[in-house]
């Protein structure tokens, strides 16, 4: 296809300063009515057409400025509305046809569950009605949803509702918002729904009502999200100094949708699995994504909706900052060491492979086929460790000083993510030039660093240098923030200038830099490198595996001692890939240390579970040249099991030590404890200790809360122990009517390791109870397949592979954006050993003969390349 391009952007023709929609919703169809305010924009050229885009609208009637338009005036080609010869100012009225209850991409008006809802980011808005569907295209909106009274008792649009009234079974309500807002944080819902209302109060004595609306069924499973909600309210006003804007804020859940959730102006629409949570059916990990994800869809009322993107390119001004904004917010909430781990984790997890691959693209891309594909990992995490690094390079009063002038100076517009540094350098008194390039250079920065150590001086040298990725061969020097502390022999830090201060920035910005310190004694002091995780860079270093002991023991940092054991994990499971006989000895060379973290685990069981958490088959693989997943698996799991075994007494006393008595509480604490002790049961499961079925057993059976429910579940069918049949079954017997529940469900049966899952996941894929149309469902089966199941899904009969593509192309035609997500997981391709990367591309090729989306096209291209 041909690429959209960040140098061709030029301003639209025609803007829109209001809109009126009028929604009537039918059983076979939608009839919408619109009516916009058109004005020439005053940089665009003389004479220039007026473009309104539309993708399979049933036009019915179309006027200017109430006139019929002469034929040969416009034309209409099922994706764009080309007007010729248009007045300055004029006002357009079009009457379009749309079917939603056969939309199952999702995307623009559709039915989920008997429930209307939209989903217009990013170019949805033009499945229903005719509009210039551009980020930089703000317009007031008031809407008119008229629908069946008794069916759809509840109508629901953008800002505040002003009129409503009864037209026999019919009623309709109209919703006004008063700020201008792009086209793509447009939202209409229609249905029977069950509410949840709250009141707010903001810092400067302003009430707001809060409503969060799902099926009756449901009602109960809305407290977390309500107390996120106002939490994150809370929070904003704190940190950012920015308070809430309308007299209203609505959520709504919908069981179908493409992503997690969308910010919609004063009407978020957010997938169930976002926000309803239970202590009996949502586990610990589900009850933290419902507080993020709430607070990240609130921090875009100011980061995204009151300033927006220009454009799709500058997707990650919004979604980095956001998301910054909610990593910022969960730690705050939960423990700010936990939570930095947990990030560089996925960062380095998910994106550095990204990075790393045929998907590379940077924070800023420079061109795209269809923008549903940039929704990423680059986009939004390593967008966030951008955002991040100017924080730390300002500091927290300058950068807030920095959000400060952003917010003031961008207000009501459409801005770029030079905008955004701009503000930052200019608030921060220091210059980003060179810093810009993180935005517009793809791949993850190598950093290099060696050091030297004699007559009192400590030599520090970091070379960086970032490899090639499609499209961008060669690179430039970034500027990179490297935090750095000296432990000295008793493991304190040491002062590193006349002040006594015992941690600095050294800001590198050549390709090699040295940096130099006075160390007082005759021991070289152990390098705490690159703190906090300072920079989203692959940091390479010679570290002894005493040095590793070493910080992880001693370092006051949290992401360099989890750094520091992952380092000790990777080089014990290198080992034994080459020697797998040598399992005992290497869990005997580890004992010490986790011996160590287990003996102060109670401190901290959040922080203990992260350090005692072996890196998975996947992680391994990326940093290995060639993937060998059965071999990983192995060398793998004999660590695991022999770490069981060797430390088996001290796993039954964590376990025992972190139970959680009285009733579930979502708390970072009890969250913390729960992780230690399901930590040390997959150590007693790897084992195969004698007592642990039936621990698990009871646990999976008898429970009050669902993450215990399911971790036991899942120990006890990945590791086959005794009961596992019958526990799956009686789990899915008990939990048959709870959606979210089963998507476990599938999950825990398509990850389990080796070839014979492939049977497994091709006979739940005709369970009655899967259902291609939800995503959900789709990710829950599919996706923990293709990227939690290697030794499945890369078997070496090449079984997996085919499988997943004819999944692929059968999903193409219910959900070309969810079919093209779920590509991704073969983005390791390039990587794969020759056979199975032959037989992988294959089935892409194949699938790719056959693929009707743009979506689903442009992804299997780049894999393919
Ligand atoms: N801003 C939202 C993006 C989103 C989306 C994008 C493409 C297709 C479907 C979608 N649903 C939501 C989500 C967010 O970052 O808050
Ligand atoms: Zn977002």
């Amino acid at each position: 296809g041909t690429p959209i391009r960040l140098v061709d952007y030029q301003v639209p023709a025609y803007l829109v300063g209001q809109v009126h929609l009028d929604v009537d919703l039918f059983d076979e169809h939608t009839r919408v009515n619109a009516t916009l305010a058109l004005r020439r924009h005053p940089d665009a050229p003389a004479g220039a057409d007026c473009v309104l885009d539309g993708v399979g609208l049933t036009l019915e009637a179309l006027s200017v400025d109430g006139e019929p338009l002469a034929e040969e005036a416009w034309r209409y080609d099922g994706e764009q509305l080309v007007l010729r010869g248009m007045p300055d100012t004029f006002t357009l009225a079009t009457q379009v046809i749309i079917e939603p209850q056969r939309n199952t991409a999702l995307e623009g008006l559709y039915v989920s569950r008997g429930m209307f809802c939209t989903q217009c980011e990013a170019e949805g808005f033009r499945r229903i009605t005719f509009f210039p569907d551009r980020p930089d295209v703000l317009s007031r909106f008031s809407t008119t949803v008229r629908a069946d009274k008794v069916r759809f008792p509840v109508l629901l649009s953008n800002g505040n509702p002003v009129a409503r009234g009864e037209e026999g079974a019919r009623h309709w309500v109209t919703w006004e918002d008063p700020f201008p807002k792009p086209c793509y944080l447009f939202a209409l819902v229609a249905g029977d729904l069950a509410c949840l209302e709250e009141r707010y109060r903001t810092g400067s004595g302003r009430e707001i009502t809060l409503q969060i609306y799902a099926e009756e069924r449901d009602l109960d499973k809305l407290d977390h999200a309500m107390a996120s909600l106002k939490a994150a309210m809370a929070w904003d006003e704190q940190t950012y100094g920015l308070e809430y804007d309308l007299g209203i804020y609505m959520i709504v859940a919908v069981s179908h949708f493409n992503m997690g959730a969308m910010e919609n102006k004063g009407l978020n629409i957010f997938n169930t699995a976002c926000v309803l949570a239970h202590p009996k059916t949502t586990t610990d990990a589900g009850f933290q994504r419902v507080e993020a994800v709430v607070a990240h869809e609130y921090f875009h009322n100011w980061s995204g909706n009151r300033v927006t993107c220009r454009d799709w390119f500058q997707l990650s001004l919004k979604e980095g900052f956001t998301v910054f904004r909610d990593q910022s917010f969960s730690a705050d909430m939960n423990s700010i060491a936990v939570k930095r781990v947990e990030d560089v984790d996925m960062l380095r997890t998910v994106q550095f492979p990204e990075d790393q691959g045929p998907m590379a693209h940077p924070v800023r891309p420079a061109e795209y086929q269809k923008i549903d594909n940039f929704y990423t990992v680059t986009i939004y995490e390593k967008g966030a460790e951008l955002v991040r690094m100017q924080h730390g390079l300002l500091g927290p009063e300058r950068f807030r000083a920095g959000t400060d002038l952003y917010f003031s100076r961008f207000d009501g517009q459409a801005v770029t993510t030079d905008d955004f540094v701009d503000c930052m350098a200019e608030a921060g008194g220091i210059d980003l030039t060179q810093f810009r390039r993180w935005y517009s250079q793809a791949g993850t920065p190598r950093l290099e660093a060696s050091d030297t150590f004699a007559d009192g001086e400590y030599r520090l040298t970091l070379r960086q240098s970032t490899p090639p990725t499609p499209g961008q061969p060669d690179k430039l020097p970034l500027m990179i923030p490297v935090k750095l502390a000296l432990l000295g022999a008793d493991g304190a830090a040491l002062p590193l200038d006349a002040d006594g201060n015992t941690e600095t920035v050294l800001v590198l910005t050549e390709a090699e830099q040295t940096f130099a310190f006075a160390v007082p004694g005759t021991q070289a002091p152990v390098p705490s490198l690159l703190r906090g995780f300072s920079a989203p860079v692959e940091l390479r270093y010679d570290f002894s595996p005493a040095q590793l002991h070493f910080l992880l023991a001693h370092d006051s940092d949290g992401y360099c001692r989890w750094d520091a054991a992952q380092r000790l994990y990777h080089a014990a499971v290198t080992r034994l890939l080459a020697d797998p006989s040598a399992a005992e000895a290497e869990a005997a060379a580890l004992r010490p240390a986790l011996e160590q973290v287990l003996a102060r685990a109670m401190d901290d069981p959040a922080e203990a579970a992260l350090l005692l958490t072996l890196p998975g088959e996947v992680a391994i693989g990326d940093r290995l040249d060639v993937l060998e997943p059965d071999r990983i698996h192995a060398a793998r799991g004999a660590l695991q099991a022999e770490l069981g075994r060797q430390l088996a007494r001290q796993w039954w006393q964590a376990g025992q030590a972190c139970l959680t008595p009285g009733p579930y509480r979502p708390s970072a604490a009890d969250i913390g404890k729960r992780s230690l002790r399901h930590r040390a049961l997959a150590y007693l499961a790897a084992a195969a200790d004698e007592r642990v079925a039936s621990h698990l057993e009871a646990l999976c059976r008898d429970a009050d809360n669902m993450t215990d429910q399911l971790g036991a579940l899942r120990l006890l069918v990945h590791y086959r122990l005794p009961g596992a049949a019958q526990a799956l079954a009686d789990f899915a017997a008990r939990w048959h009517d709870e959606a979210l529940v089963m998507d476990q469900w599938f999950a825990v049966q398509a990850t389990v390791p080796g070839e014979q899952t492939l049977a497994q996941v091709r006979a739940l894929l005709a369970h009655a109870d899967f259902d291609w149309r939800v995503p959900n469902r789709v990710r829950g089966l599919l996706g923990s397949f293709a990227n939690g199941n290697p030794t499945a899904f890369h078997a070496a009969s090449g079984e997996g592979y085919r499988l997943y593509a004819e999944a692929l192309a059968r999903l193409d035609e219910v959900n070309p954006q969810i079919a093209a997500r779920m590509a991704g997981a073969c983005a390791r391709l390039p990587r794969l050993p020759d056979a199975r990367r032959e037989a992988l591309a294959a089935a892409l090729r194949d699938v790719l003969s056959r693929s009707r989306s743009a979506n689903l096209r442009e992804m299997l291209e780049r894999i393919l390349a």
